[in-house]
């Protein structure tokens, strides 16, 4: 099942030619309609026309985070307000909240790319697709649904939380496809277990899951526990929302919409673009949007770009799992530290949940860095040599991964709050010292 076949299934040559087309008219209109962009160019001396090949790109500047917060809230607007028909926006981890405005022209474009991840779970206009992303301005669930709309399957506009009553729709309404962020999802699947309802008494088929880093043991866990095929979709507010890239059903990466939104992988100390393969930071080009357009953005995301012939049929380029940000770097004792270490040391230890959460904070000018995590339903906490043994494994290979000392802190399972949208695992308390 492939939505678009002409743009998803294109040989390479066809699909670059309409890139760079797409490339230069997007150029010439952000440089006509975003005064700021227009003087970043001329400060590095680039006009629209001297944008002649797809590696051209690599003469315009880049926009970032920063360049947002400067412009809050509209500044990069490029369209009238008349023809503005929705904001959404993102909090992110510092700042400002970032404003996004997207005409009709944009909403056909993000219900284009949502509605192809959807076709890759395998799901049409048969069915009944369950959305418990968050509704509002973020765009979870505003994105999942118009994608569902878009292939006119029956859509439940949830939202999140109430996970008794998600489920209750769920057996009630024969949900075919649950779209929710991957700790959700896991949320849910310990509720389905609690109330002694078997994954196939379920008619779920597929979830697509996003919005925030997750492992393969998480995917696994979730496909147990909901007897479910997890597909993984990426995308940011700054760019549409979900749809940007979608897993199908070989799990080999993420497909990019490519004739929608042109990625480029940098080294971002350097800023020089890398080949295929090697990991950096995934940078976006909108091709085509008109509202918000963006030309080379800085999504601090980190992954690789893999290209050739999916099995699936689909020819578009395909993004690696994101395996943090940049932003996400912790340095705690001078050493850098990514959350992604933290699960991946969980996740060689069938004694613990996914349930965690990692404390930094600074004791007599020294920073202490803490892992909380629960262990597995059932495991005995008053066994104190089971848990001390198990404490000191868990120390020692975090030591080994991370090159400096945590503490680890066991809970018993069902102790840490459950996730219902994105799941927040750090607290920094340096911060507010
Ligand atoms: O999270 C859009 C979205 C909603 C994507 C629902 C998928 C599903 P923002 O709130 O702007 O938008 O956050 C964007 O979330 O830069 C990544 O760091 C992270 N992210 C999004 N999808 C994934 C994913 C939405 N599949 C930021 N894997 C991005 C890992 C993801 N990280």
């Amino acid at each position: 099942m492939i939505w678009n076949k002409e743009m998803e299934c294109a040989d390479r040559e066809t699909m670059r030619a309409l890139q760079l087309e797409k490339l230069k008219s997007s150029v010439a209109y952000e440089y006509e309609h975003v005064p700021y962009y227009a003087a970043k160019m001329d400060e590095v001396g680039v006009k629209p026309e001297d944008i002649q090949t797809l590696e051209d790109i690599s003469f315009l500047p880049f926009l970032t985070k920063e360049d947002l917060a400067v412009n809050y809230p509209m500044g990069l607007l490029a369209a009238p307000m008349k023809d503005i028909v929705r904001i959404q926006s993102s909090s992110g981890t510092t700042g400002k909240p970032k404003i996004m405005g997207f005409t009709q022209n944009d909403l056909d474009i993000w219900g284009e790319a949502v509605a192809r991840g959807i076709t890759m779970c395998g799901i049409g206009d048969n069915d009944v697709v369950h959305v418990s992303y968050g509704y509002g301005l973020f765009t979870g669930g505003l994105g999942a649904h118009l994608g569902a709309e878009t292939v006119g399957a029956t859509v439940l506009p949830m939202s999140t939380g109430n996970t008794a009553r998600q489920i209750m729709f769920m057996q009630d309404m024969k949900s075919d496809l649950l779209c929710c962020t991957p700790s959700y999802a896991l949320t849910i699947a310990e509720a389905v277990a609690k109330a002694g309802i078997k994954p196939e008494q379920l008619q779920l088929r597929a979830g697509l899951f996003g919005a925030e880093p997750w492992t393969q043991s998480m995917r696994d866990k979730i496909e147990e526990g909901l007897g479910i095929k997890a597909h993984d979709i990426y995308g940011l507010t700054e760019i549409t929302g979900p749809g940007v890239a979608t897993s199908c059903e070989m799990n080999d990466g993420m497909h990019i919409q490519e004739d929608l939104f042109y990625p480029e992988i940098i080294d971002p100390d350097t800023l020089k673009p890398l080949p295929d393969g090697e990991t950096g930071e995934l940078v976006f080009t909108t091709l085509g949007k008109t509202g918000t357009p963006m030309i080379r953005y800085r999504t601090r995301d980190i992954c690789y770009l893999k290209r050739g012939k999916c099995l699936c049929g689909r020819t578009t380029v395909r993004m690696s799992r994101v395996f943090g940000r940049t932003d996400d770097m912790l340095i705690v004792k001078g050493v850098n530290v990514f959350p992604s270490q933290f699960e991946t040391v969980i996740d060689k230890f069938e004694e613990l949940t996914l349930n965690y959460k990692i404390i930094v904070d600074r004791k007599h000018n020294s920073d202490t860095i803490e892992l909380m995590v629960e262990l597995a339903e059932g495991l005995e906490f008053d066994d104190i040599d089971f848990v001390e043994n198990l404490k000191d494994r868990i120390e020692r290979t975090l030591r080994d991964i991370l090159q400096i000392g945590c503490k680890v802190r066991l809970l018993n399972s069902q102790t840490l709050p459950r996730s219902e949208g994105k799941a927040v695992r750090v607290e920094d308390r340096r911060k507010f010292e």
